[in-house]
């Protein structure tokens, strides 16, 4: 029997042009349907919502905002590992290899055809991608032939051109045009101007409001929902007496006001950096509902993302005139930066943002809470999510080397809704000192502090509590950031020479 067997560079050759193939193929057709149908971006979509909670904090933790590319260049890993094994076990006969590019072909369908707010002609994308890697694999592996040098490079030269026409084609649909079209947004209700004593940057606090560019970003989506304002509407729905539904120049048109917020992250551990305050502008969230008519009985309000995300509110809290949710269409001046939910947000002051701050919001369900599980309820973190009482260290820096004598000590504190109280740092096991406070702007943003300690040479520790409006004052005891956000004092060690 005339059976060829492969040189193993061919092999692997025949495997990864295969693939890149696949992909390239799949990401022509996701981009004329729908970005999010680009089988090697459901698959990691797929694998975020798989992951378990505990190797996701972890994610988190260690990879902060770049979790995402350490996801997609791992998949990348692996998927090139993978082809160049399928090549290597097709170098007798071109099966094995037809079966496992056809495995992974189905692994981009089931990722597509599960992934909620795709439709069901998104499958078309990952079906390109499984014919095509077959297809071209059995062409460059068939069963009696291996294909010339030349037909690899088509073969490679095609993928390109498909990727690249595919990326340019998506991008056509950015949303980043449809954003700077906005043009100003003015509320009729301004903030506040924040004061020159509502911040110590100058002794090492961060500025009062945080530039969007720095605004810390938390969420799942692995590329940033690209939602034109023509193309967005927010529709309310369920225990409602009318349903009602708003497209962006309705909410637009509206007078807005502007709130200055302090956002908080769950997965924010004692001193971590997943809180940033801003500006919001956007209209009361309780007038939208009311519009509605919200039911008795009406527990939870159930928000979706258009990337299919969802968060579970108190509709107590979205109803409550002196909590002043919003639903935000500005941040700090300008139409809302793309990762933090152009067109439109929700902003709930005092609870964490996974209950409460949904962006690229696109339904609200007026529901109970037995009727439906948020996101990362079902994932194991709490249904009830307010923000709890607490306070960072921001200078010195821990393990940072200082001057002895007089050292001086700023953070930041936070109780949303609450109010910050008093703020008391402690160097070593010594008393505590009460810290100088900036001036309150509102119980819903942090208070930035100052103290100043007297430090002989050597090792030492200085731990910070905050005591909030309502007395609490902030517990010695360690909590992690699962089910309902992290407790305990923020601690850092220095030297002092
Ligand atoms: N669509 C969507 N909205 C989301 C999330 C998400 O993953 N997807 N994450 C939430 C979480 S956990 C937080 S803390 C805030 C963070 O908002 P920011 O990225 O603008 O700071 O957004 C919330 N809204
Ligand atoms: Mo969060």
């Amino acid at each position: 029997m005339a059976q060829t067997s492969l040189r193993a560079w061919r092999a692997v050759a025949c495997g990864v042009l295969a693939l890149l193939a696949a992909l390239a193929a799949g990401h022509l057709v996701a981009a004329l349907i729908n970005v999010g149908a680009s089988p090697y971006l459901a698959v990691g979509n797929a694998a975020i919502d798989l992951t378990p909670l505990p190797l996701k904090d972890f994610a988190v933790r260690t990879f902060g905002t770049h979790d995402k590319q350490v996801l997609l260049g791992g998949m990348a890993v692996v998927l090139l590992g993978a082809a160049a094994l399928a090549g290597l076990a097709s170098r007798r006969s071109p099966w094995p290899g037809t079966v496992v590019i056809a495995l992974f072909g189905l692994v981009g369908v089931a990722a597509v055809a599960t992934r909620p707010g795709l439709g069901a002609v998104a499958v078309l994308a990952p079906l390109a991608s499984l014919v095509t890697g077959v297809l071209v694999f059995r062409g460059l592996r068939g069963k009696e032939t291996v294909a010339s040098r030349r037909s690899f490079l088509i073969v490679l030269a095609g993928s390109a051109v498909a990727g690249v026409a595919g990326q340019l084609l998506a991008s056509t649909k950015d949303a980043g045009a449809s954003r700077a079209a906005v043009g100003p947004l003015v509320p009729a209700r301004r903030a506040p101007a924040i004061p020159a004593d509502a911040d110590f940057a100058k002794l090492g606090t961060p500025p009062f409001l945080t530039p969007n560019r720095d605004f810390y970003r938390v969420d799942t989506a692995l590329t940033v929902p690209q939602v034109r304002t023509e193309d967005w509407s927010l529709r309310i729905s369920g225990m409602v007496d009318r349903e009602r539904a708003y497209r962006y120049q309705d909410i637009r048109g509206r007078p807005l006001v502007e709130r200055t917020i302090t956002m908080t992250c769950v997965s924010n551990e004692v001193g971590g950096p997943y809180v940033s305050t801003a500006n919001f502008i956007g209209v009361d969230l309780a007038d939208l509902l009311r519009e509605a008519g919200v039911r008795p009985g009406a527990e939870q309000l159930f928000s979706t993302s258009v990337d299919g995300w969802t968060s579970g509110t108190p509709v107590a809290d979205a109803l409550d005139p002196t909590r002043g949710a919003m639903l935000a269409i500005g941040m700090n001046g300008e139409p809302l930066p793309l990762e933090h939910g152009f067109p439109a947000r929700l902003v709930i002051p005092g609870l964490y943002g996974y209950v409460s701050a949904t962006k690229w919001v696109t339904r609200l369900e007026v529901t109970t809470w037995q009727a439906k599980q948020a996101y990362w309820l079902q994932r194991g973190w709490g249904e009830q999510a307010p923000i709890k009482t607490q306070s960072r260290i921001d200078t010195p820096k821990g393990f940072e080397t200082v001057p002895a004598g007089t050292l001086r000590v700023a953070g930041v504190a936070w109780a949303q809704h609450t109010g910050i109280d008093q703020v008391e740092v402690r160097l070593d096991n010594g008393p505590w000192q009460r810290a100088i406070l900036s001036r309150e702007i509102t119980v819903d943003t942090w208070r930035m502090w100052w103290a100043e300690l007297s430090v002989t040479p050597g090792a030492h520790q200085i731990s910070c509590r905050a005591k909030d409006k309502r007395g609490y004052v902030q517990t010695a005891e360690r909590a992690g950031t699962v089910p309902d956000g992290a407790t305990g004092w923020h601690t850092i060690s220095f030297v002092a020479k």
